[in-house]
């Protein structure tokens, strides 16, 4: 597939336009918005003394209840994708025990979309692991896979006819580094040793789950997603930052050769110092509430990287910014998609964006300070209203190109 290359307008307008068939959607994750997520790993963490996350998740968005009017919404703003994850916690909150009730929940929501006509793109696993999982060595023990596989094979069984498409797991590379290396995330560890452990895990229960799920009902694209950054260190470090980068993507993305597509998400440039660790934004540019860089090239950056590391075709399966400023989000988004653009205008196989995120909600250790959403959400009533963003984001979608 290949972007037609941009047209000029009369009123100096340049259109980007995208392929036929190119999916837009919107991302959501079932811990950040559902609520009322007790048995996860992430909800312990949220409540244990030390904790390093601000605030509890608590109702979230309620979106565990309020679902058909968020499909609604996703539906009327003209996009054609839902990204939603199923809850592992609820869906087998006891080792072994599946919840025919819950699955059952699922499979409303899966129905909910096709009764709007759009796309749903279920996620596996979005960093919540249950607690009786956890308590047994969470992803540092290896038979954490087998048990993902096994989860994920009783879900397909019941949901597999109603996907559109699949995701084993949200940035495992994310779920590692911030879990076992960087202790920011849930279980909160800050060792080398956990983290290889962990990383490794994640990469074989992708490769068990893909499996798994192949083999039961239902037949869409599966992959994977990971978090890719643009890349930074001082001259003479080039080793240092291919090493730090191998460890933390690359293998990730090796992982995805011969899935059906990778999902690509990325946010930011990562700055590394003379010893590989990350040092923090540079001066003179934009800083985002999430402590990061204004770098909407990230995406780009990610895109080509891993398009050559996996080999596979490409979704950008989320990619937004935590702002209170929505016009900064448009400005933000523009720069995103004349990326995008570039990279199919390369011949690059991209098919598809999905912004991150729906809703404004519960961005784990920072709680709910950063708004991702392109719709806010009242914190007292759980009442939504559309941002600029979402109509502009709409419009792109429903034309299928972005005039700058
Ligand atoms: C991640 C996740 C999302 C985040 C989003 C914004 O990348 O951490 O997939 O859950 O909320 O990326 O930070």
């Amino acid at each position: 597939m290949c972007a037609r290359s941009p047209i000029a307008l009369p009123s100096c307008v340049v259109a980007i336009e995208f392929p036929d068939g190119f999916l837009w959607g919107v991302a959501t994750a079932a811990h950040q918005i559902e609520g009322g997520n007790w048995n996860s790993d992430w909800w312990e963490f949220e409540h244990a003394p030390s904790t390093p996350v601000v605030e509890p998740s608590g109702d979230a968005c309620d979106s565990f209840h309020r679902y058909p009017d968020d499909i609604r919404l996703v539906k009327e703003l003209g996009l054609g994708a839902y990204r939603f994850s199923i809850e592992w916690a609820r869906i087998e909150p006891e080792d072994g025990f599946f919840s025919r009730s819950a699955l059952d929940h699922y499979r409303r929501m899966l129905g909910c979309c096709h009764e709007h006509g759009v796309l749903p793109v279920v996620t596996f696993h979005h960093f919540t692991t249950p607690r009786w999982l956890a308590a047994q060595g969470g992803w540092e023990n290896a038979a954490t896979a087998d048990r993902f596989a096994r989860f994920c094979e009783r879900a397909v069984a019941h949901l597999g006819d109603l996907i559109g498409m699949g995701c084993t797991i949200n940035e495992p590379n994310v779920a590692s580094t911030l879990g076992y290396l960087l202790g920011t995330f849930a279980p909160g560890k800050k060792d080398l040793g956990a983290w290889g452990r962990a990383s490794a895990t994640y990469i074989d229960a992708h490769r068990k789950a893909y499996q798994a799920i192949k083999a039961g009902p239902g037949d869409f694209p599966l992959g994977a997603t990971v978090a890719m950054d643009d890349w930074w260190a001082p001259e003479g470090c080039e080793e240092k930052l291919a090493a730090v980068r191998h460890s933390y993507e690359d293998i990730f993305c090796e992982a995805a050769r011969g899935d059906d597509y990778l999902g690509v998400q990325a946010y930011s440039r990562l700055r590394l110092d003379e010893q590989g660790l990350p040092t923090g934004p540079e001066e003179g540019v934009e800083v985002l509430d999430m402590g990061y860089e204004y770098w909407p090239r990230a995406v780009e950056v990610g895109i080509r990287r891993a398009a050559e590391v996996a080999q596979v075709p490409i979704f950008v399966t989320e990619s937004g910014i935590g702002t209170r400023d929505d016009g900064q989000r448009i400005r933000y988004l523009t720069e995103v998609l004349e990326g995008v653009g570039r990279t199919l205008e390369d011949g690059i196989d991209v098919r598809g964006y999905f912004c991150w995120s729906l809703l404004d909600n519960f961005e784990w250790n920072h709680g709910y300070g950063p708004r991702f959403g392109i719709v806010a959400v009242d914190r007292e009533t759980q009442a939504r209203s559309l941002k600029p963003s979402a109509s502009w984001l709409g419009k792109i979608a429903r034309t299928n190109r972005l005039d700058v």
